[in-house]
């Protein structure tokens, strides 16, 4: 068939090194950029049949996120805006890896298991960030389409949130929005200043936000968001890509691994600052206090502000509507505990990565959802959307509930439903502390972290030797790991540890927190030792960390 010879011809212009398999991780695949030039235009063939399989609009996205920028790497967005499927997971993996030789195979395989009907059209948007590799990746991607006949629209530098919400606007014809970039501020903006109308003798001061951009999209898209948001809030950009590397010394992992600000960033005591990770879809916010101390406000924070806030104007608005905040294992105890006995909403725990807590959220009418990292957004389900949209026009609805359902009103429109947002995020941080009248440090004083500790074991065989059950809280393997973690735990007070292997390094992760650092560190560190002795660890023992 002429369609195949035109992969068959193109595919030879981006070659696959011999030997080379890449998987499909927790979020797309992710390497040097150097390796990536066949995967992008595999990629680009995948997408198409998956358009032509959904008969709808597929988003790829060109982007390594808050790796180094010699990295680079590539996620598949499907029809509503959220994260390809897991069976095409594995069909990116099988496609990515096959030799020069058996694609064309693959490819029909795909085809025949999906039962694709190749005579459908297919759409499928494209998006980049700023590393330098990603415009001819970009590119890669862009001819496997076209060589399976696909229409495309490259939007060129966008957020990987961006691009979600383009995709999902398309597919719904418009209901989401309008899929331009242009779209996306003055929905995001309008919301945003309906919002802060609600927010009475806001001082210059308070509107002030310190944004770091990671030398990123995000600081190119700020820029240009800015005009919209009518100096209702005042940003002052940092980390701009002007002069500064891609997530070096800054950007949302940095600030949240390290715990310290990020550098370039002239920070005022107690004011609010933030930073976005390097394709905007992550944001953590900080201050430091008058003893010059770092106060971090990650993902936790940010879903207990946000569920705190909702769940007032639900009360103020009559609406029985059930809401829950999901988490990971990573979610500081306090945070939990906080939640599930002072405000009394259901807090559900899943694996890591986003498409995990995505789908979790989905269950209920309001779904929270942040990992502890930043990553996160809010989803209203359909009947929610549609209670709360009735309302509005009632009547009947006395001013307190008409106020707080048009609130919840502008709130849907603020928020990114289909992925986590820094800039979405961002604008609904800005707006609860506004109209509550909250400074960094009140939204801090909500609970106190519960001091914690991160450390990772490389292990000589494959990481996955460790099988965990119970959302990642507990190792079924290798024997008596578990039970040795269980004894260690006893010894401390409000102690909390787990063990899983990492989804994007080849090692294994260890957690524990406790009531003082000294514990966490020391509890951190025994159970280490435990994955090390038990589950073939590699290197020089752990040592302690004092
Ligand atoms: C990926 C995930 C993130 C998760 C992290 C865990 C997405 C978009 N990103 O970056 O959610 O927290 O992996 O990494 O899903 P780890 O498995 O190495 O701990
Ligand atoms: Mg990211």
């Amino acid at each position: 068939m002429a369609q195949f010879e035109e992969v068959s011809q193109k595919s030879k212009l981006h070659p696959k090194p011999e030997g080379l398999t890449l998987q499909y991780g927790t979020a797309g695949f992710r390497t040097h950029a150097k390796h990536l030039d066949h995967i992008m235009f595999r990629m680009g063939l995948l997408a198409t049949l998956r358009s032509k399989k959904t008969k709808s609009t597929i988003g790829v996205m060109v982007t390594a996120s808050h790796n180094p920028e010699e990295d680079n790497g590539v996620k598949l967005i499907d029809p509503m805006g959220e994260m390809v499927t897991a069976a095409w997971e594995g069909y990116a993996t099988q496609l990515a890896n096959a030799e020069q030789d058996s694609l064309l195979k693959e490819l029909k395989d795909i085809i025949k298991k999906e039962d694709i009907d190749m005579s459908e059209p297919a759409s499928v948007y494209v998006g980049k960030d700023t590393r330098p590799s990603s415009a001819s990746l970009s590119q890669a991607v862009l001819d496997g389409v076209s060589s399976l006949g696909g229409k495309t629209h490259d939007y060129g530098l966008v957020t990987t949130p961006q691009l979600h919400y383009m995709v999902c606007c398309c597919n719904t014809h418009g209901c989401y929005g309008s899929p331009t970039v242009e779209g996306y501020y003055q929905k995001l903006s309008q919301a945003f200043l309906q919002l802060t109308q609600n927010a009475l003798n806001r001082t210059d001061d308070q509107k002030r936000l310190l944004v770091d951009g990671a030398n990123g999209i995000g600081a190119l898209k700020m820029r240009e968001m800015e005009p919209f948001l009518r100096s209702e809030l005042q940003v002052v950009l940092s980390n701009d890509g002007s002069s500064g590397k891609l997530n070096h010394m800054c950007g949302a992992d940095y600030v949240k691994v390290q715990q310290k600000a990020p550098q370039g960033m002239n920070m005022g005591v107690g004011e609010r600052c933030c930073s976005f990770d390097g394709d905007a879809d992550r944001i953590v916010y900080y201050y430091t206090d008058s003893k010059g101390c770092f106060h971090l406000l990650d993902g936790d924070k940010i879903a207990t502000l946000i569920s705190t806030y909702l769940k007032e104007l639900l009360t103020q608005a009559g609406l029985n509507l059930q809401i829950a905040v999901v988490q990971t294992a990573y979610a500081n105890g306090s945070s939990t505990r906080y939640l599930e006995d002072v405000m009394k909403v259901t807090v559900c725990c899943t694996k890591t990565g986003v498409k995990h807590l995505h789908h979790a959220a989905q269950e209920y009418d309001i779904g929270v959802y942040f990992e502890a990292n930043g990553h996160g957004t809010v989803l209203f389900s359909k009947a929610a959307q549609k209670q709360i949209q009735e309302l509005v026009k009632d009547p009947n609805t006395n001013d307190e509930r008409k106020r707080a359902v048009k609130l919840l009103e502008s709130t849907i429109n603020l928020i990114n439903q289909t992925v986590g947002d820094a800039i979405s995020d961002m604008l609904m941080i800005e707006a609860v502390l506004a109209i509550r009248g909250m400074s960094a440090q009140d939204w801090d004083a909500i609970y106190t972290d519960l001091p914690n500790r991160q450390l990772k074991v490389t292990v000589c065989a494959d990481r996955r030797v460790i099988d965990t059950t119970d959302a990642e809280r507990r190792a079924v393997s290798p024997e008596g790991l578990q039970d040795t973690i269980d004894t260690l735990v006893k010894k401390y007070k409000s102690a909390r540890s787990f063990v899983r292997p990492s989804g994007t390094e080849d090692v294994v992760r260890v957690y524990a927190e406790a009531d003082t650092q000294e514990s966490a560190d020391s509890l951190a560190h025994e159970v280490s030792l435990a994955v090390y002795r038990l589950a073939g660890g590699i290197g020089d023992e752990p040592k302690p960390l004092h």
